[in-house]
């Protein structure tokens, strides 16, 4: 959670911002973030961050592009230091607002929230945050989709619940609210949205700054054709490698599963196959031939990950505990396998 004064910093921060760039994570919880608090000033635009781990300084021309006044960076955990730089040449204030650890050395002219600084054990969605800062009613259920893509159920839950019964679940449950419901199934499209062509993505943005209400979302419309129709496709192939990986689950207790093809879609697979096996250490490996990019889920896994890539040429790797991401070379995916392997015969 984010103390009052933060709360009423990031106000200000806000108000003051007449063309405000919001740079957000490439995942729903980066983009309610986004929407949440452009719908709340209604001004500035939103950029999708593709680089990872971090914003790399690539993105600052945005800011000249868009001849922006404030930069606001939502939901991302790394931020290169090239990019601050640029911003404190220009002397443009910026408000990074993020719920991941992080390595990058914040500066001093740079406004981070994080609420891990105040309650180091926490977990809570920046899309939490940004409805803390806001608190606009109307806008509830994008802070509620927010959250549950980042497997969180926030306590504002039940009221959503009450105001719109027939979009939650019963069981007030993750993952189960995200696969079984129609909640769920507006945080898949978003989701899938996301992983459009960019001028895809942008009208996208568009609709959902100025939708109404998650049904608006939900049926499909003119204004959000596009949006259902990349659902469509991606769940299509989503649903196939979901059957193919069925068939290699043995009775270990990793589920080891490899993949190519021109669609990475190594989270999505992960968090789905963590739902179906909830026991197993789920790794998802997209192989391009040069570079792998591995999902992994399952109790302690970034202690694990960091354990396997250490001494690997050119591997990153991070994230949550139970929830991470890494990329390596294609040559290295048998000794990763391996060592993984080993290690969780150990415990
Ligand atoms: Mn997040």
């Amino acid at each position: 959670m984010l103390t009052q004064k933060q709360i009423d910093e990031i106000k200000e921060h806000l108000e003051k911002a007449q063309n405000p760039v919001f740079f957000f994570d490439n995942d729903p919880d980066g983009l309610c973030s986004f929407l949440l608090l452009q719908r709340y000033i209604e001004r500035g635009k939103g950029v999708v961050i593709k680089s990872a781990p971090n914003l790399t300084v690539d993105y600052f021309r945005k800011v000249n592009e868009l001849n922006a006044d404030y930069v606001f960076i939502l939901d991302k955990p790394e931020v290169s230091e090239e990019f601050f730089e640029e911003c404190h040449k220009i002397n443009i204030p910026v408000v990074w607002i993020d719920h991941h650890e992080t390595t990058t050395k914040v500066p001093k002219f740079a406004n981070y929230y994080n609420p891990l600084l105040n309650d180091g054990g926490s977990y809570i969605p920046t899309s939490f945050l940004c409805y803390q800062v806001t608190g606009k009613k109307e806008d509830m259920w994008i802070a509620v989709i927010g959250c549950i893509s980042d497997w969180h159920v926030p306590d504002f839950y039940s009221d959503f619940e009450k105001k719109y019964p027939d979009l939650g679940i019963e069981s007030k449950k993750m993952p189960e609210i995200y696969y079984e419901s129609q909640l769920g199934k507006i945080a898949q499209l978003m989701n899938a949205g996301l992983k459009d062509r960019t001028t895809n993505v942008i009208r996208m943005l568009k609709f959902l700054m100025k939708v109404k209400t998650p049904y608006g979302v939900l049926e499909e419309s003119k204004n959000n054709r596009l949006m259902h129709k990349r659902f469509n496709y991606i769940d299509g192939k989503q649903r196939k490698l979901i059957e193919k990986a069925k068939k290699v689950v043995d009775d270990g207790r990793v589920l080891f599963f490899e993949y190519g093809g021109e669609l990475s879609i190594s989270t999505d697979l992960a968090n789905e196959l963590k739902y179906l096996y909830p026991d197993k250490i789920i790794v998802v490996a997209y192989d391009t031939g040069v570079k792998v990019n591995i999902s992994l889920r399952g109790k302690n896994v970034r202690e694990k990950l960091l354990k396997v890539i250490e001494g690997f040429e050119n591997a990153t790797g991070g994230g949550h505990e139970e929830a991470v991401g890494a990329k390596i070379k294609s040559e290295d995916l048998g000794l990763f396998r391996e060592r993984l392997l080993a290690l969780t015969r150990e415990d």
